[in-house]
C-alpha cells in the first residue's frame, strides 16, 4: 500500500508567525507530529511520503503514486483540508481522515468524499482501519468506542 499523507495549509492567523518564519528562514512552525505517529501505527511494510502543503506543492508524481491518501487537521485548516479531499477524490484515489476536526465533524469530511473516517484516539482506531483494509472494504468509520457512528 502506498499512502501519501497530506497536511492542509493553515490560513494566516495569530499563530501562523508570518513575520517570526521569516526571520529564522523557515516555511511553518510546527512539523505534521500527528501524521508522522499514524505513519509509525500503520504496518511498517506500507510504504509512506509525507507532504506537508504549508512547506511545498504536491508534485503530479506523488499523486500518481498514492494508492491512498490519508489527511489530518484542525478546524483551523478546514478549507484546504476540504479542497484536498476533493482534489484526491477527482484523482481517483481512497482518501482515509483523522484527527480533530475529523473528530469534531466528520460529516463534513464525509460530504467531501473520504471513503475512510478513522476518528477519536488513532491509537485505537489506526488497528480497526488496517483491518478493514486486509478485508478488502472501500470505506468505513472507525470510533474508539467500537460504534459506527457519525
Ligand atoms: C500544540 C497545540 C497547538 C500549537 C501547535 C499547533 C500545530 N501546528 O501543530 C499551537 C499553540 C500553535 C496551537 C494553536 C491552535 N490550536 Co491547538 N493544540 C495543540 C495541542 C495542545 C497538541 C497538538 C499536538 O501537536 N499533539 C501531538 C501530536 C502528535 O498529536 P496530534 O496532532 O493531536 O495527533 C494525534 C491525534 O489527533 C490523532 N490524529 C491526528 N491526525 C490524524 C490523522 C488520522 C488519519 C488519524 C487516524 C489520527 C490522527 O492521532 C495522533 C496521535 O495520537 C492540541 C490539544 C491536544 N492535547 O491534543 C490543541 C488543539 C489541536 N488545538 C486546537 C485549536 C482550536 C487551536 C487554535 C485554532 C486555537 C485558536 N483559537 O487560535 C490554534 C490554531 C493554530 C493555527 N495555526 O492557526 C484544538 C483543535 C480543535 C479542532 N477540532 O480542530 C485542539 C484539539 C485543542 C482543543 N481541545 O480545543 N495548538
Amino acid at each position: 500500500m502506498r499512502v501519501l499523507l497530506l497536511y492542509p495549509k493553515f490560513p494566516k492567523s495569530f499563530w501562523s508567525f508570518e513575520k517570526a518564519l521569516e526571520l529564522v528562514g523557515r516555511k511553518a512552525m510546527l512539523p505534521p507530529l500527528g501524521l508522522a505517529t499514524v505513519a509509525a501505527i500503520l504496518p511498517q511494510t506500507w510504504e509512506f511520503k509525507l507532504a506537508d502543503h504549508n512547506v511545498r506543492s504536491i508534485t503530479e508524481a506523488e499523486w500518481e503514486w498514492a494508492d491512498l491518501v490519508i489527511l489530518s487537521a484542525m478546524i483551523v485548516q478546514k478549507e484546504d483540508f476540504l479542497a484536498q479531499i476533493q482534489e484526491a477524490k477527482r484523482r481517483g484515489k481512497r482518501v482515509a481522515v483523522g484527527g480533530p476536526y475529523a473528530t469534531a465533524l466528520p460529516h463534513e469530511a464525509a460530504t467531501c468524499g473520504a471513503d475512510f473516517l478513522i476518528l477519536d484516539e488513532g491509537e485505537i482506531t489506526l488497528p480497526m482501519f488496517v483491518e478493514a483494509v486486509e478485508r478488502g472494504d472501500r470505506a468505513g468509520t472507525f470510533r474508539a468506542d467500537g460504534q459506527n457512528r457519525m
